[in-house]
C-alpha cells in the first residue's frame, strides 16, 4: 500500500545517519572515567599455563589491574550452558567443555584469552600487555578437522577429540538402498574455515553503578535480551533486572557476533571491581584469533542412482570442527542445520546423515551467514554434478528429473522436514533463461578463442528460515499521536528499521516520519530472541502485524465513539477508521491522541494507546532459489574469473526489492568470497594461526563480482500473515557450490576431477598440472 508499502522498493531510512557517520556504533560510546582494556591471548594452540608474571605490568604508570583466570575462579564467575542434549558413540552424554572467560590452567588455542589489563589509557594498556610475563609447556596439538580423531587430545578428559554424534534420517532403508542401486557416487568435500570479517570489529564496554547495584554492557550484539539472561543467570548469577545490555549500531553480524564472548563479562567484571567503565575495543589485527570462526568440516557423501538417474539414498558422513570449547548451543547450531538440508529440493526416498562434532586447538565455530545450509547445498549440489559428469547425463536434467514438483507440497523429506510451500522448477526454469544457458555453448568457444576455459553451474538451493522461537514488537502512541516501534531483532545492516516501518505503514498506515524505531536495548524493549537464522522479518514482522491488529481493534471501539457508530460499522483502511457506507471518518492519529482523552473513551475503556505482539510461528519457512554462474579460468595461472551471476528467489512476499536484492548480493559475495580465496588456516604441526590478518587472509572486493541478476519468484507461505520467508541468508547458501561448480565444470575438460575450496589461481593451476601429468 502506498509509496511505503510492501513490496515497495523504499530505500533505506537509516542511510543518511550512517552514510554521515552519525551512527552510533560501540567504539561511539565513551564514558566518564572510562578505562581501557587489552587481553593478553595464547600464542600457542595447546599448552600447559605454568605461571603469569604480571609484576612489571602492573608497575607500568597508569595500569589499574592484571587480572587473570585465577581471579575468575576466585570470585565464582560462572560459564554459559548448554541446552541441546547430544551423546557421543559410546552413549555417554556429549563432552561440551566451556569456555571459562580466562584460561586457567591450559590454554587451547591461539588466541585463547590469558589475562586481562586494564589501564588509564589504551597506550598504557597495549604497553603492559607486552610485559605481563606469561610462562607455558607447550603441547602436542591438532587443527586439522580430518585428524581430529586420534589426534592429540584437546582435552585429557575426552581422549578421541569427539564431542558428540548427531544423526537423522533412516540408516537401514538409506544401507539398503545404496546396496541395491545401480550407480553410487561417492566424492569427499571439503568446507574450509573462514572467519565473518565484519565492518565493524568487535566491542564492548562494561559499566558498574553501585547505586542501583547494576551492570550495563554497551556491546554489538545480536541478541541483546539473551546476552543479558546469560550473563546473568549463567556468568553472574543475579537477577536479570540487574543488567542493562545496550546494542547500538553493529557494523556486521553474520551470525558470528553472538552471545558468549568472554570480553562481554570481562568488561562488566573488570568495571565492579574497579568502580569505572571498562571499554575493550577489537583491533583488526586480534580479529581473527578472538573471534569465533565458521564452517569447517569435511564430508564423505554418498548418492545412489536407479538406471533412469532417479535418486534413491544419500548418505552422508560430516566430520565437523566446533574448536576447543563448546560453551553454548551456538556452537552447535552449524552442525544442526547442516544435517537437516542436506536432500536439499530433491525427491529422496531414504537418506541418512551423521555428523560427528569434533573438538581441535581452534576457535570455536558459530553460526556464520547461512549456518550449515550453505555446507548442506555444497554437499548435494556437487555431488549432483559429479554425478552428472560420472554418468555421462546433463546437470539440470538430471536435477530436473529429482526435483520435489511444486504440486506435491507440503512435502516431507527424508530427513524429516516439512517444506510447506515452493516452485523449485520454475525457479530452475526462470534461471535458465534470465542466465541465458543455451547460450553458453557459443560463450565458451569465445572464451576458448581467448585461451581461456569457461565454465558454467546451475545449482538449486533451499534453507531453513525463521525457527520457531518467539519475537516481540511494540507499538506505543504519544499523547500527540505520533508513534514509537520497539522491536525485540537486531539491525546489523539488514535495514530493519525500513522494513519494519513499511510493514507498520502497510498495516496502520503510519506515515515513516512519524515513527520512531526503537531497538537493542533491554531497558527499553520488552523482551526479544534478537536477529539470526533470517527470522527477523518473518517472526518480528508478524509480532508487529499482531501489536498491529491489536491497535486496530482498541481503536475501533475509540473511533466508533469518536463517529457515534457502532463498532460493527467501523472498517479501517489505509490509515483511517470510517463508517461502512458513509464518508464520516477519523485517522488514526486522531484516534491515538482520543485515547489518551478519558472524556472522548467509550465506558469502561482503559485509556492510552500502546499494544505489543508476540508471536512464534508453527514450523521453519523454506526460502529457496536457483543459482547460476559462470566463470573462466585462465588455464595458464589458474586465475578465476567470475563472468556472471544470476539469482531467482523464491523468499515469499518481498517487502522491499531493494533491500531484498542487496541482502541477495552481500549473500552471494559472502560465498563468492570463501569459494575463491578466504580461508583461516592453521600451520599442522604447530598450530600456529597461519592467516591471522589481512595480509593473509584474502576478502573479496568489489572488483572481483560481476553485475548480478538478481529476480524473485515469490510463492506466499501460509505459515505468517504477511506470507513472507527469510532472506538474509539465501545469497551465500546457493554461492558456495554455484561457483565452485563452475570452476569445476570448466577443469573438467581437462580432466581435472576433484578440487576443492577455495579455488585460489595456485590451487587451481595445481589442479590442472595434476590432470596433465595423469593424462
Ligand atoms: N526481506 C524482504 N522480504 C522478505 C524477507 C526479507 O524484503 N520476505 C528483506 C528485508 O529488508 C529484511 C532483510 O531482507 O530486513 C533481511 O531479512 P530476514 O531474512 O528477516 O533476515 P534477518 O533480518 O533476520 O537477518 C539475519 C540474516 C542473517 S542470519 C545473517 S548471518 C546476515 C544477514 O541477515 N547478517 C547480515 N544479512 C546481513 N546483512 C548485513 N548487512 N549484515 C549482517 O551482519
Amino acid at each position: 500500500m502506498g509509496q511505503f508499502g510492501i513490496g515497495q522498493a523504499v530505500t533505506r531510512f537509516e542511510d543518511g545517519r550512517l552514510l554521515r557517520g552519525q551512527g552510533r556504533f560501540v567504539n561511539d560510546v565513551n564514558l566518564a572515567g572510562q578505562a581501557h582494556a587489552v587481553i593478553v591471548r595464547s600464542m600457542h594452540a595447546h599448552a600447559r599455563l605454568l605461571s603469569i608474571d604480571a609484576s612489571e605490568a602492573r608497575a607500568v604508570p597508569g595500569v589499574l589491574a592484571v587480572l587473570t583466570g585465577a581471579d575468575i575462579a576466585r570470585d565464582g564467575l560462572g560459564t554459559m550452558q548448554m541446552t541441546l542434549k547430544r551423546k557421543r558413540p559410546d552413549g555417554s552424554p556429549m563432552f561440551a567443555p566451556p569456555h571459562r572467560g580466562l584460561a586457567q590452567d591450559r590454554v587451547r588455542y591461539v588466541g585463547d584469552p590469558v589475562a586481562l589489563v586494564v589501564a588509564e589509557t589504551l597506550a598504557a594498556t597495549e604497553d603492559a600487555a607486552d610485559l605481563v610475563r606469561v610462562d607455558y609447556d607447550p603441547l602436542p596439538s591438532v587443527t586439522s578437522t580430518a585428524d581430529a580423531i586420534g589426534g592429540a587430545p584437546v582435552w585429557d578428559e575426552c581422549p578421541d577429540n569427539v564431542s558428540n554424534v548427531f544423526e537423522v534420517g533412516d540408516r537401514a532403508a538409506t544401507e539398503a538402498a545404496l546396496a541395491g542401486a545401480h550407480h553410487v557416487i561417492r566424492r569427499r568435500y571439503v568446507i574450509t574455515r573462514v572467519h565473518a570479517q565484519y565492518m565493524e570489529p568487535r566491542g564492548a564496554l562494561g559499566v558498574w553503578d553501585p547505586g542501583e547495584e547494576r551492570f550495563t554492557l554497551h556491546a554489538d550484539v545480536q541478541y541483546p535480551h539473551r546476552v543479558r539472561n546469560a550473563l546473568a543467570s549463567n556468568i553472574f548469577k543475579i537477577p536479570e533486572h540487574q543488567i542493562r545490555v545496550i546494542a547500538g549500531d553493529v557494523g556486521g553480524g553474520f551470525g558470528t557476533k553472538g552471545w558468549q564472548y568472554p570480553e562481554h563479562r570481562l568488561v562488566l567484571w573488570a568495571a565492579r571491581k574497579l568502580g569505572r567503565p571498562v571499554k575493550w575495543q577489537c583491533e583488526r589485527r586480534d580479529a581473527i584469533p578472538a573471534d569465533e570462526h565458521a564452517r569447517d568440516n569435511v564430508s564423505d557423501a554418498e548418492l545412489a542412482l536407479d538406471r533412469e538417474g532417479r535418486f534413491l539414498a544419500l548418505r552422508v558422513r560430516t566430520l565437523a570442527n566446533v574448536g576447543a570449547y563448546v560453551s553454548s548451543d551456538r556452537n552447535l547450531l552449524a552442525t544442526f542445520s547442516n544435517i537437516h538440508t542436506l536432500v536439499g529440493v530433491y525427491a529422496f526416498p531414504a537418506a541418512h546423515v551423521e555428523v560427528t562434532s569434533v573438538l581441535t586447538n581452534t576457535n570455536s565455530t558459530a553460526p556464520y551467514r547461512g549456518a550449515g545450509r550453505p555446507e548442506a547445498t555444497y554437499v548435494i549440489e556437487r555431488l549432483i554434478d559429479d554425478a552428472a559428469r560420472e554418468l555421462g547425463l546433463s546437470p539440470v536434467e538430471l536435477r530436473r528429473a529429482n526435483l520435489i514438483p511444486a504440486s506435491k507440497m507440503p512435502y516431507r523429506t527424508a530427513l524429516g522436514m516439512n517444506y510447506d510451500c515452493g516452485d523449485f522448477a520454475k525457479n530452475m526454469d526462470d534461471a535458465l533463461k534470465l542466465a541465458d544457458v543455451a547460450g553458453f555453448p557459443a560463450r565458451r568457444e569465445a572464451s576458448r578463442a581467448r585461451g581461456l576455459l569457461r565454465g558454467l553451474a546451475v545449482v538449486n538451493a533451499i534453507e531453513r528460515a525463521a525457527s520457531p522461537q518467539p519475537e516481540f514488537a511494540e507499538i506505543r502512541f504519544s499523547p500527540s499521536g505520533s508513534a514509537t516501534l520497539f522491536m525485540g531483532t537486531k539491525n546489523q545492516g539488514q535495514g530493519h528499521e525500513t522494513t519494519f516501518k513499511q510493514i507498520l505503514h502497510e498495516r496502520l498506515g503510519l506515515d515513516p516520519a512519524d515513527v520512531r524505531y526503537i531497538e537493542g536495548d533491554t531497558d527499553r524493549v520488552a523482551f526479544g530472541m534478537g536477529t539470526m537464522g533470517s527470522r527477523s522479518t518473518v517472526i518480528g514482522g508478524t509480532a508487529l502485524w499482531t501489536a498491529s491488529d491489536k491497535v486496530i481493534a482498541k481503536g475501533t471501539k475509540i473511533a466508533a465513539r469518536l463517529l457515534e457508530a457502532a463498532d460493527a460499522d467501523i472498517t479501517f483502511a489505509d490509515g483511517r477508521f470510517s463508517v461502512v457506507g458513509t464518508d464520516r471518518a477519523v485517522t488514526l492519529r486522531e484516534v491515538a491522541r482520543a485515547a489518551f482523552q478519558p472524556g472522548q473513551l467509550p465506558a469502561g475503556l482503559e485509556p492510552g494507546l500502546y499494544e505489543t505482539g508476540t508471536f512464534v510461528p508453527k514450523q521453519d519457512t523454506w526460502p529457496n532459489g536457483c543459482h547460476v554462474s559462470e566463470v573462466e579460468v585462465d588455464p595458464e595461472t589458474g586465475a578465476v574469473t567470475l563472468a556472471a551471476y544470476t539469482v531467482v528467489d523464491d523468499v515469499g512476499t518481498v517487502i522491499n526489492p531493494l533491500t531484498l536484492k542487496g541482502q541477495i548480493h552481500g549473500g552471494v559475495a559472502q560465498g563468492v568470497g570463501q569459494a575463491l580465496m578466504e580461508q583461516v588456516v592453521y600451520d599442522a604441526e604447530s598450530g600456529q594461526l597461519l592467516s591471522a590478518s589481512f595480509m593473509d587472509y584474502a576478502m573479496p572486493r568489489a572488483d572481483i563480482l560481476p553485475d548480478m541478476h538478481i529476480e524473485s519468484n515469490p510463492v506466499p507461505t501460509k505459515l505468517n500473515p504477511l506470507g513472507a520467508k527469510g532472506a538474509g541468508e539465501a545469497g551465500t547458501v546457493g554461492a558456495l557450490p554455484a561457483v565452485t561448480n563452475a570452476v569445476v565444470d570448466a577443469l573438467a575438460r581437462l580432466g581435472v576431477r576433484r578440487l576443492d575450496m577455495p579455488a585460489t589461481p595456485e590451487r587451481v593451476w595445481r589442479a590442472i598440472q595434476e590432470a596433465k601429468a595423469a593424462r
